[in-house]
This record gives structure tokens, C-alpha cells and sequence, in this order.
């Protein structure tokens, strides 16, 4: 009698221990990632949302996210950006306190999280800001042997400074993105393609070799969508990047909605599928490294649009840009109130997208 019910109770817990091997994956670092699932990420998510921003640097305990608010879960990656790190600044470009980026990207990866760092420097040759394109002498001015190098070297030293005071933690590093178009002082009209390669190699040797930085993933991320050539048309190499990257978002326009959704969809996939042939060829990972839709203006952006356009595409993560606090128009991830909550939470609820 008592093997019998000791069956019936070995019986009854198949249904459980099958739900538990078939549940989603757990790894949120992108480090564990095999391309089977997608970490979904944030950027500036700890740090401030579309109604709040922490103003307590020293004490706050960041656990506020506006992901978290609406899916009850943290994003697996959080973004930062180092712009005004240059300079000495306390603040970055968008006022968020140094201080505390560090202290919310060392929180984020002991809670198993993945953090990204981009950087929109100021323009070291005009003193104007990453967007000023008036010059398309910038870029050889800092490279070495030009008027404006010893200025940049200490633009790294200040910016590696910074990445050194995490410590040993591997973070992804992306700097010189969106390279193809022409809107920053690094852009594709800007500097010839060798010249962009030298800043890359110049920014990436001055980091790992004399600062001894190798706990970087280097993320090479150009604005999408592009053709594999022109991809690769300013690549630095293989010994210089870990990530394909690609930087695409959904404009909408004179389109109209649905037109403009189908329209960023097939560009996404057709983007990614170039990056999955370029990363098994060239033996890296492959994100779609920032994306969005400002406003959020389709309730179902998540799951209708996105969602379909990276589902199967081998990405490590995909990232949403931020919620600015002090720009009520400017935020392209969810937050508590607003209408695509639900939306968000089926996108979320994928067993292949990841949160923390
Ligand atoms: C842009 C905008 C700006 C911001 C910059 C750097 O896309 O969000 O408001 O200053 O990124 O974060």
C-alpha cells in the first residue's frame, strides 16, 4: 500500500518537474547566452523613467524600473551612457550622476544582469557636442600625429578611469556607433573608413593594452539597415570586437502606423539575418544593440512588430532606448499607466525573450 502511494506521488510530480525543465531560460548575462534566447534590455533603466528619477546618489536602493513597475521584472541588460565623462564631468549628458551609473551597473550585474555602456563624447576639435558634424577634421585630429591627440588621449584615460572603477565585471563596451550615417563627429561623411578604423583600434589598444581592460566585450554597432559590404566597410577586425551590433529604430512618417511597423520589421529581420551570417563567419555574437519607437505610438509594438521581427534571428540582446524623465514625448520602453502595459507583458512572457 505504501509503494503504491508512493508511485501515485512519483506520478504526480512528472507534471511539475517537466514544467520546471521546459521553463525559460535562466541566464540573463549575455556571457551564458547561446542564441536561443534574447535578453531584453534597457537603457538607463535603474537610474531614472518616464516619471521619476533617483536624486539620492549615494543611498537610493535601486530597485525602481519602469520595466519592473509594468512586467515585474528587471530587464537582463541595462545600457548607460559615458557622455561627459571626457571632460570630468560629475554628470553624464542626460544628468545622471557618475556616481551613481556605477553604483546602479554593479547593483544590476550582482543581481545577474548584463550592463552595456554606449558613449556620445563632445567634439574634441570644435568643443561642440557628439552631433556637431561642422568639421570632417575631427577624426584625424585625434589620431596619432594630430593637433587635438594628447586632448583625446586624455578623453580615453578619463573614460577608462571610469569603466576601471568597476572592477573585474565583464560589461559590454560600444563605442563609435551609428558610424554609417552622418549625424556625429565619427560618422561616415565625416572620416574616411581608415580613419574610423584607427579610432576604433586607437580607443580599443589604449583600453586593454595600457589600461589593462580586458574584462570589455568590444561592441561594434553601426546604424542599420545596411548591406553586409557596407557593414564591414569600416569594420576595425576581428581582433578588435566581440558584438555585432546594429542601431535600428522605426520612424514613422508620412507611412502611416502599420506601414511604417511592416516597414522596420522586415528591415530588423533582414539586418539580423546579415549579422547571423557575419557572426558564424567570423565566429562573434550578434544584438540588436539599440531600437525603439519613440512614443511607443503602436499599442501593440511589442509583440506585433518587434517581437516577430527578432524571434528566431540568433540575437544575444536586444535594447530599447531610455524613458526620459524630463522629456515627456521622449521614452521607448513601457511604464506603469501607460496603455501598451499588457502589450509589454505578452512580449515578455515569450519563453525565448529573457528578463531578470
Ligand atoms: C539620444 C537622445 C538624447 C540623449 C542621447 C544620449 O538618442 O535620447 O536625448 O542625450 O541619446 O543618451
Amino acid at each position: 500500500m505504501r509503494l503504491f502511494f508512493r508511485i501515485l506521488l512519483l506520478l504526480s510530480l512528472i507534471p511539475v518537474v517537466a514544467a520546471c525543465s521546459s521553463k525559460r531560460p535562466s541566464a540573463a548575462t549575455a556571457q551564458q547566452a547561446d542564441g536561443s534566447s534574447i535578453l531584453y534590455g534597457h537603457q538607463d533603466d535603474l537610474v531614472y523613467g518616464h516619471t521619476w528619477v533617483v536624486t539620492d546618489v549615494e543611498n537610493d536602493d535601486l530597485s525602481r524600473s519602469d520595466v519592473k513597475d509594468v512586467a515585474g521584472r528587471y530587464p537582463a541588460v541595462v545600457g548607460f551612457d559615458l557622455g561627459g565623462i571626457e571632460l570630468g564631468d560629475p554628470c553624464n549628458l542626460d544628468g545622471v550622476p557618475f556616481d551613481l551609473m556605477r553604483r546602479a551597473a554593479l547593483k544590476h550585474i550582482e543581481r545577474g544582469g548584463t550592463v552595456t555602456f554606449s558613449w556620445h563624447p563632445r567634439n574634441p576639435f570644435t568643443g561642440g557636442d557628439a552631433w556637431d558634424v561642422t568639421s570632417d577634421q575631427v577624426v584625424v585630429s585625434i589620431l596619432d600625429g594630430g593637433e587635438k591627440h594628447e586632448t583625446f588621449m586624455v578623453w580615453l584615460q578619463r573614460a577608462a578611469d571610469f569603466l576601471a572603477s568597476l572592477g573585474d565585471v565583464p560589461v559590454i563596451f560600444r563605442p563609435w556607433h551609428e558610424n554609417l550615417g552622418s549625424w556625429f563627429w565619427w560618422g561616415g561623411k565625416l572620416c574616411t573608413a581608415d580613419q574610423y578604423k584607427a579610432l576604433f583600434r586607437l580607443t580599443h589598444d589604449y583600453f586593454v593594452k595600457e589600461r589593462g581592460l580586458t574584462n570589455l566585450l568590444w561592441c561594434y554597432s553601426p546604424n542599420g539597415p545596411v548591406s553586409a559590404e557596407e557593414y564591414l566597410s569600416r569594420y576595425p577586425g576581428d581582433d578588435y570586437v566581440d558584438y555585432l551590433g546594429t542601431d535600428i529604430y522605426e520612424y514613422v512618417g508620412p507611412l502611416g502606423l502599420e506601414a511604417a511597423g511592416r516597414h522596420f520589421a522586415s528591415q530588423v529581420r533582414e539586418m539580423l539575418a546579415t549579422l547571423k551570417e557575419l557572426g558564424e563567419e567570423h565566429g562573434k555574437r550578434w544584438c540588436l544593440s539599440e531600437t525603439g519607437l519613440e512614443s511607443l505610438k503602436d499599442p501593440h509594438w511589442w509583440d506585433e512588430v518587434l517581437y516577430p521581427a527578432i524571434q528566431g534571428s540568433g540575437i544575444t540582446y536586444v535594447l530599447s532606448w531610455r524613458n526620459a524623465h524630463d522629456k515627456p514625448e521622449h521614452f521607448y520602453a513601457p511604464w506603469k499607466g501607460f496603455e501598451n502595459e499588457e502589450d509589454f507583458r505578452q512580449f515578455a512572457g515569450h519563453d525565448d525573450i529573457v528578463l531578470l
